[in-house]
């Protein structure tokens, strides 16, 4: 096992893989900007490193300064967390070339990943599902690309090979409308992605958004750790996630997790990976794979009894996955709500001092969060201040719980949008489960129109 990780985040996550290390015996190493010198995760950390000003392109994306902190400090590994350089394979290449272990996959498969026509392709040789659409990207001819769009049906969606996570898409309803909705999105992937190729899809209307846990080793062993319902999400952030997906018969399930599992073996998949699924009429379609932690995991850790970011730690570190698939027994259901610094109206990010903090306890409770009485949350990062996860044996009773929890909380002197999700844990439309993609977007512009 590694004696000293570096750990290449901030904020929450920071917190979370020191609290993975620091069970595993490992030493840790925060970086950190200007502006989160006064961090708990840089407090906490064993040694810490300043490796820039606040700007995310001079500290948390500055990749020679973090590689020198690892130099410097003789850590051995790196963890990336999410966001900033997790799923750069530049980033990872360049900490293997270094002599430090990256932990994630090969630099390789982030690539793949990453160039989202290239994943399709893969995946569909490993028989994941995948929406009807273009085999490939977009040829340039327009005359090709009507016909393409014709035999697909419309509506249709055109996305930029480099895009993902709703960066660089466009919706088509009409043939129309298809050549220039080819060039505007080609345009814009050059531009944002240095990668004009983009691909088409049969655009669904209504999905959900359904993801897979795989967890693999270096040893061809895989196994899932179920799947979480994202679907409750405002401009592509997520607020609320949940584990497992309500109301989703169990064979098509297990179908796709065997379909996730025999992907990740046969590219030989190595560490913690999410499968990003479009689920609508009974049926999935792959769209993405994410070759990071997601923000989301706890949902699963409590489902699974799993230290998901432990495993990733574990499997860079060439061991073995200590489990077997029927090892994994899946308990109850989890939920979990996202605090952000924002305004709960109208979602404008919310910095500056907390006057008063009061995390929530009791059973099934856990709280992931950096924050602290007299924080002061900087304005250069993403908004989120912490996490509630609620684990019950069921459905309705991590509900409960999670309504209790957000009864408890306090966070002032600043904006958040705990009143949302007080609100949403008694909308009817989320307790009844299976909301789709659209859902808050909708109930967002009708309280709008009631005020
Ligand atoms: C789609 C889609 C409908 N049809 N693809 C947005 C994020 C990116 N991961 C894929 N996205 C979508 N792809 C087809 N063929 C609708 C979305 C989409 C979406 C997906 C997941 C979660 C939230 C979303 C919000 C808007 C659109």
């Amino acid at each position: 096992m590694f004696e000293k990780i570096l750990i290449a985040n901030r904020g929450e996550i920071a917190l979370r893989i020191q609290r993975a290390c620091r069970e595993l015996g490992i030493k840790t190493v925060a970086v950190h900007s200007e502006a989160d010198a006064g961090a708990k995760y840089v407090r906490l950390a064993d040694e810490s490193v300043c490796i820039g000003p606040a700007a995310p392109g001079q500290s948390y994306l500055n990749i020679p300064a973090i590689i020198s902190a690892a130099e410097v400090t003789d850590a051995e590994a790196i963890h990336p967390g999410y966001g900033f350089l997790s799923e750069n394979a530049d980033f990872a290449e360049r900490v293997e070339q270094s002599g430090f272990v990256f932990i994630g996959p090969r630099p390789d498969t982030i690539r793949l990943m990453g160039d989202k026509v290239n994943a399709k392709a893969a995946m569909s040789k490993a028989g994941v599902p995948l929406v009807p659409g273009s085999e490939g990207a977009l040829p340039a001819d327009p005359a090709e690309i009507v016909k393409i769009a014709r035999s697909v049906g419309y509506p249709v969606i055109i996305k930029a090979a480099g895009g993902g996570g709703g960066r660089g898409m466009r919706v088509v309803h009409t043939e129309a409308a298809l050549p220039n909705a080819v060039a505007m999105t080609r345009a814009e992937a050059k531009a944002a992605f240095g990668l004009e190729d983009v691909y088409l899809e049969k655009f669904l209307e209504h999905p959900r958004h359904v993801e897979v846990q795989v967890l693999s080793d270096e040893y061809g062993n895989t196994v899932h750790l179920g799947d979480r319902d994202c679907s409750m999400q405002r401009r592509h952030q997520k607020i609320i996630e949940e584990a497992p997906a309500p109301l989703i018969p169990e064979r098509a399930k297990t179908r796709v997790f065997d379909r996730c599992v025999e992907a990740c073996k046969r590219i030989r998949y190595r560490g913690a990976g999410t499968f990003e699924f479009l689920y609508q009429d009974g049926q999935f379609y792959f769209i993405e794979m994410n070759t990071r932690v997601q923000v989301e995991h706890p949902v699963s850790e409590a489902i699974t009894g799993v230290d998901i970011v432990q495993m990733q730690i574990r499997i860079a570190a060439g061991e073995k996955l200590p489990m077997r698939q029927r090892d994994i027994a899946f308990r109850g259901h989890a939920i979990e709500c996202r605090i952000n610094a924002e305004d709960p109206l109208t979602f404008v990010p919310s910095p500056g001092r907390i006057e008063s903090y009061h995390p929530p306890g009791g059973p099934g409770i856990r709280v992931d969060s950096h924050v602290y009485h007299h924080y002061v949350v900087p304005p250069h990062y993403d908004s989120l201040v912490g996490k509630v996860i609620a684990h019950g044996d069921t459905r309705d009773q991590a509900i409960a719980r999670m309504r209790s929890a957000l009864s408890e909380m306090v966070v002032e002197g600043i904006r958040t949008n705990l009143p949302l999700h007080r609100e949403l844990m008694l909308d009817t439309h989320f307790t009844k489960g299976g909301a789709n993609i659209h859902y808050l977007e909708q109930m967002v512009a009708q309280r709008r129109k009631a005020d």
